[in-house]
């Protein structure tokens, strides 16, 4: 019987677009995963949908002057159309203010109130006076008590992952008003982690050491060791589910209380759809529930949930939560609010129908056991010497062969050859890897298939054997048919778009793994493929000359938010800048102003006559070095006595934020005085 399989995806926010971070981290190994568990002959069900409560949602509203509604459904509809066109092969993608959702979260806290899995607590919360809200988890931010980041949320710091509650935060300040909150009185719903400590560790410290990876585990196993503390699960804030209890009106559920409960809810839909079962993939404990996440979901997925889970005791627990690290951009990082990000749904509209290279390469530099970097050199190298120059290097030339020694039908051969056997053992060993979550080795394996059919080629030389030895030509171009196939087949979880043009175009239909593995030929003699049609192409250096402008762009855009400069002033007309009558001009003569510091008096020469000028520069330059210097003047501006001197103009410079300054000078060194400036 195949084994059921229930996989999910982390919720993204719908407070933003998608970007390679996500994709490399979760969605592209969780689609791998489920598209080869599918192979494999499980019976899978793949669920994800937007995470529509909370903090962030409500944040991003503030930010962009509108409503949490209008934020949830703008980027809703765009993150579910980024992951159908990169091919994310979601069973079912929903949303948490589905009616669904709403009922199944508030079921789930009614059955843990009723068992009395809840301890009330009136505590003080924080309270922003000026806004009137309370303040929960990412409105307050202040200093972790852990490793001193300044800027640690009232949730978790994320310098050093410390899950926290706002009142451990030093010097707390509001999000909404930057002013320091006041702590007022208010009642909570909490559940008590701290009572399945015993059961934590006997499910994973006991159960899951070998299994799961050992980022996940290790931090599990710190958190138990330095223990747990009850937390809320309801919050005082008006966007979210509200919580069904008479006495508490006004709160609503906590958003990791509901987002997880959202994996149940999907699948309810989902089944619904379908005309499944639901209860059997939540119910059934030979069911295997996997989890795919980012480092940052760690706790909410190994300890809140499962706890959750435990105290409602209906439903079986995860396997396996195979959490991913972060993915760098050019070696920072990704970060949405500084715009630092290759955002998926741009990606698309600048590479048409290059889905899988970005498939490819994230998968390639997946942030598996460490911090990975995403560069787009990298990415421009990987495509044209992995994907153009092996892959696609190797079904061009059997393609072309094929064509042209046989008319494009597969000749005699025999699979009982060693050079077939690559094809179940490429099989096997991809199997292997990502049955332990090694994405990066999965995918090297199959491009080692076609760094094989390569070198097949290279060796048996079919192009010189062909007038000579007609036996072993057909042989050759046997075997190179049949990897060509294999890797038509072998690339569906990673490469989707591509496997299926492969397929169509050795006109194959999909087959198991099994088959694959069983040593059967995949491609019969006498079989008409296509002509060849191209399955890679190039990337140009101008292509990616233009995603590091883009990126340049952005960086130069936050230094200058960042910087001290003055703002822009105001706005001004053309005929008041006509006004002004900037001429270029050459110091006479200079003297230092008596009994001043800082003041010269110059002579120069302004083309339409000399002018005295007084300047606050004899700090930068001596007298005698401004004699003869040609310098930019600011000629018609109303005089004005200046130590009893009419300084009859004003001549240009620059202040740098050293305090140095420098004159404006004209770039071609020979201009007439009076020239003028416009
Ligand atoms: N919405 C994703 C994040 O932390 C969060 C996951 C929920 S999974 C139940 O970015
Ligand atoms: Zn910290």
């Amino acid at each position: 019987m195949s084994k059921r399989t229930l996989i999910t995806s982390a919720l993204p926010y719908a407070n933003g677009p998608i970007h390679i971070g996500h994709l490399a981290g979760v969605y592209i190994p969780s689609d791998v995963y489920a598209r080869f568990s599918r192979k494999v002959g499980k019976d899978v069900v793949f669920i994800c949908g937007s995470d529509e409560h909370g903090i962030p949602i409500t944040m991003r509203a503030k930010k962009e002057n509108t409503n949490p509604q209008n934020i949830v459904d703008k980027y809703h509809s765009l993150i579910k159309d980024t992951f159908d066109k990169l091919g994310i092969s979601f069973d079912h993608y929903s949303r948490t203010t589905s009616k669904k959702h709403y009922a199944v979260s508030q079921d789930f806290f009614s059955t843990l109130y009723k068992k009395k899995s809840f301890i009330e607590e009136i505590s003080e919360q924080y309270f922003d006076e000026k806004a009137g809200e309370f303040l929960a988890d990412r409105y307050i931010v202040g200093t972790c008590p852990n490793c001193g980041n300044p800027n640690a949320y009232g949730d978790q710091c994320e310098s050093c992952g410390t899950t926290l509650s706002p009142s451990e935060l030093m010097e707390p300040r509001s999000m909404l008003s930057g002013n320091t909150p006041v702590l007022k009185s208010t009642k909570n719903w909490y559940l008590p982690l701290n009572e399945y400590e015993d059961f934590l560790q006997d499910w994973i410290i006991k159960g899951h050491e070998k299994n799961w990876k050992s980022n996940v585990y290790g931090q599990v196993k710190s958190w138990l060791t330095e223990g747990l503390k009850p937390r809320a699960m309801t919050r005082d804030l008006d966007w979210g589910i509200p919580v069904p209890l008479e006495k508490a009106k006004g709160k609503v559920l906590y958003v990791w209380f509901d987002a997880p409960i959202g994996y149940i809810s999907f699948t309810q839909e989902w089944a619904e759809k379908t005309g499944k079962n639901w209860k059997d993939y939540w119910k059934d404990p030979s069911t295997e529930l996997v989890h795919f996440i980012g480092k940052d979901n760690i706790v909410f997925h190994c300890i809140i949930f499962p706890v959750m889970l435990k105290a409602h005791g209906d439903y079986i627990l995860p396997g396996n939560v195979p959490a991913f690290e972060f993915l760098n951009l050019e070696n920072e990082k990704i970060s949405t609010s500084r715009n630092w990000a290759v955002w998926a749904h741009e990606y698309l509209e600048d590479f048409p129908g290059k889905q899988d290279v970005l498939r490819y390469v994230l998968l390639s530099s997946s942030p598996e056991t460490k911090d990975n970097n995403f560069t787009w050199k990298d990415f421009q190298t990987k495509n044209n010497s992995e994907l153009v120059g092996i892959y696609g290097n190797f079904i061009n030339r059997v393609t072309v062969l094929l064509h042209k020694y046989y008319g494009g039908k597969v000749p005699k051969g025999t699979a009982e050859a060693s050079e077939f056997l690559e094809i179940s053992k490429t099989t096997r060993g991809i199997r292997k890897s990502l049955e332990k979550y090694e994405f990066r080795n999965a995918l090297s394996t199959l491009m080692d298939l076609a760094r094989f059919g390569n070198l097949y080629l290279q060796n048996r030389k079919p192009w010189k054997t062909f007038s000579r030895d007609k036996e072993k030509t057909e042989q050759t171009l046997f075997i190179a048919a049949q990897i060509a196939a294999g890797l038509a087949h072998l690339s569906e979880p990673f490469m989707p778009f591509s496997s299926e043009k492969l397929l169509n175009m050795f006109r194959l239909a999909p087959i198991d793994w099994e088959k694959l593995e069983s040593g059967s030929p995949l491609i019969l003699t006498g079989h008409l493929i296509r002509e060849p049609s191209l399955l890679f192409s190039k990337i140009e250096d101008n292509e990616i000359e233009k995603q590091i402008q883009k990126l340049l762009l952005t960086k130069t855009k936050n230094d200058l938010q960042n910087c001290g400069v003055k703002p822009m002033k105001e706005l001004i007309d053309f005929e008041d800048f006509s006004k002004i009558d900037l001429r270029t001009v050459t110091i006479l003569s200079a003297e230092k102003v008596e009994n001043t510091d800082k003041l010269l008096k110059m002579q120069i020469n302004t083309g339409v006559g000399v002018r005295t000028v007084v300047s606050g520069i004899a700090e930068g330059f001596s007298p005698e070095s401004l004699v003869g210097k040609q310098v930019v003047a600011l000629l018609n501006l109303t005089p004005r006595k200046i130590r009893g001197i009419e300084s009859q103009g004003m001549l240009l410079l620059t202040t740098k934020s050293d305090g140095k300054f420098s004159f404006v000078v004209p770039e071609d060194r020979n201009v007439e005085n009076g020239t003028e400036i416009g």
